[in-house]
């Protein structure tokens, strides 16, 4: 064995332990706004990696947006029961913000 493949072995545990449900490398990965909290509040992915930001709030709006130098993204008011795709190209620490719910945060480790 490679050291290269042992390392992507080591990684993956690592990943998947936090991250359970998240199959590594299966994309996109889900991010619920339930109850006006971002679900996990906490990602980690890779650069080029998707994360699926899904309303699943009961009759709540969200609006999803990043504003950083290296990248961002908005996803406009987001109406319940439905789902956008923000594909992550930049490395990076970023915090996802919500337009609308200000205490909703959503740490988000771009690796490359
Ligand atoms: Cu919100």
């Amino acid at each position: 064995m490679r050291t290269g493949e042992l390392g992507f072995q080591i990684t993956a545990a690592i990943v998947g332990g936090l991250f359970a449900g998240a199959a590594l490398g299966a994309a996109p990965y889900t991010i619920s706004q339930r109850d006006r909290e971002f679900r996990p509040r906490e990602v980690i992915i890779k650069r080029g990696e998707t994360l699926r930001f899904v309303n699943d709030d009961g009759e709540l709006l969200h609006h999803a947006y990043l504003s950083a130098d290296s990248f961002d993204f908005d996803t406009g008011d987001q109406q319940p029961g439905s789902q956008v795709d923000v594909v992550f190209s930049v490395p990076g620490d970023y915090t996802v913000l919500c337009g609308i719910h200000p205490k909703m945060k959503l740490g988000v480790h771009v690796t490359k």
